[in-house]
């Protein structure tokens, strides 16, 4: 948090600067239902925030923060969230005020990772207007510095098959690996591959992809997302203890990627988060697959896995169906059926009943015997490949360079007759 303590010249929530007019006129509703749920102490720095106090906004947002910490994230009530979208928009309206562009554009980056949907517009158009103002610095900083632009490809390793295998888990490959299809027709992915709830690679379907030209390029990415805020999970993975998440910025992020050693903790992975609701230049290089709207369901959420060589997902199922799309590297990735339940020794606790017990990279047999003889499908997702996940199909994915995919998950329709 800025220990900027001075309060900002324009009192009240119109602020001539950096216009919030979704808040203007939510606020009063807003106020009286936190007031409901017991945040006094929040409404009375809510207020003193909105009158221009620098300080009080930075404690709102800091009260805020702890309701949203204050137990598992789908028992926060919503009513928190706007509230630290209220906060966010408050404290970056004071930073604005003041110059302070990059600072305000982490603030709105807050809220618009953990912030409620009520005041999503203003938290877009006030990052639209600010990064343009960061933009602005950083093309002047640039100049001043004779920083000269080079495009930098994202993946520089070639690996030899022989590299890979040392890198993958027991028994890789010792199997059926996953089919691949061509371009594939809905109607054959309906019928040989939704319906029969089987897995399938579907190559050269994602070349119209602005993507596909743009991402392999650090320069490209810096420029769109380098001053953004974005949640990285460092370490491992999420099951093991030394695992954390923090705030970074697009930048940093790029230059740990770079030298991903740098860090004792593990590998730093942008994992399993909705980067194309909350960065909108980025969204408009992908594009939602045909696939996705198989059964007549609806698409559930769209997320981006970025990470450097080295990510582990471990062996985990989801409810929907999904398309993992390689859009930049290549992964390893090894699937086991639904119908296994027991053999994949699932934990015990509720929040992580869909992982299992078994590290695949290091398989204790005395623990997890049933494990060894089980069936599986493998596969290298390749880049410009998608890989169809059916529902509650065990997954284990391990990036094998510098790899950035987006993943789509929907939901079954109503009418569906798959079982
Ligand atoms: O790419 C990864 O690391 C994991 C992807 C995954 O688990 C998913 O799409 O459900």
């Amino acid at each position: 948090m800025s220990s900027t303590t001075a309060a900002c010249p324009m009192p009240g929530l119109e602020s001539p600067d950096l216009h919030t007019p979704t808040l203007d006129r939510e606020s009063a509703g807003l106020i009286q239902s936190i007031s409901e749920h017991g945040g006094y102490a929040y409404v009375r720095m809510a207020f003193l925030a909105a009158a221009g106090d620098f300080r009080a906004a930075e404690a709102a947002r800091e009260m805020a923060w702890e309701q949203l910490h204050s137990g598992p994230w789908h028992s926060v009530l919503p009513v928190w969230r706007d509230a630290y979208s209220m906060a966010c928009l408050l404290v970056a309206k004071c930073h604005y005020r003041i110059g302070e562009f990059k600072e305000a554009l982490r603030s709105l980056d807050l809220g618009l990772i953990m912030g409620g949907m009520l005041l999503r517009k203003d938290l877009d158009s006030a990052v639209e207007k600010v990064s343009g103002k960061v933009r602005n610095i950083g093309v002047s900083e640039d100049c001043c510095g004779g920083l000269e632009k080079h495009e930098h490809p994202l993946v520089r390793q070639q690996l030899n098959n022989a590299e890979v295998l040392q890198l993958l888990p027991f028994k890789s490959f010792s199997s059926k690996t996953v089919m691949k299809k061509s371009a594939l027709s809905l109607e054959k992915f309906l019928k040989d591959y939704y319906l029969s709830r089987s897995p399938i690679i579907i190559s050269d379907c994602m070349d119209h992809w602005p993507a596909k030209a743009k991402w392999n390029n650090k320069d490209y990415l810096k420029r769109v997302a380098g001053d953004r805020t974005i949640p990285v999970e460092v370490g491992k993975n999420y099951l093991c203890a030394e695992w954390k998440q923090e705030l970074i910025t697009f930048s940093e992020f790029l230059q740990r990627i770079e030298s991903p050693g740098c860090l004792s903790w593990g590998p730093t992975y942008l994992a399993q988060h909705p980067l194309f609701d909350q960065i909108t230049e980025l969204r408009k290089d992908i594009c939602i697959p045909d696939y996705c709207f198989t059964g007549g369901g609806e698409l559930r959420s769209v997320n981006a896995w970025f990470g450097p060589a080295g990510t582990v997902t471990p062996l985990h199922h989801d409810p929907h169906h999904n398309i993992l799309a390689q859009v930049v590297g290549k992964k390893y990735i090894r699937l086991y059926s639904a119908s296994f339940s027991e053999e994949l020794y699932p934990y015990t606790e509720t929040l992580l009943s869909n992982s299992s017990q078994v590290d695949l990279d290091d398989i204790d047999e005395m623990k997890f015997p049933k494990v060894q003889d089980l069936e599986f499908v493998d596969c290298i997702l390749e880049e410009g490949e998608m890989l169809y996940i059916p529902p509650r199909w065990w997954h284990y994915v391990r990036s094998l360079t510098t790899s950035l995919s987006v993943s789509f998950w929907w939901s079954e329709g109503g009418s569906s007759c798959a079982s």
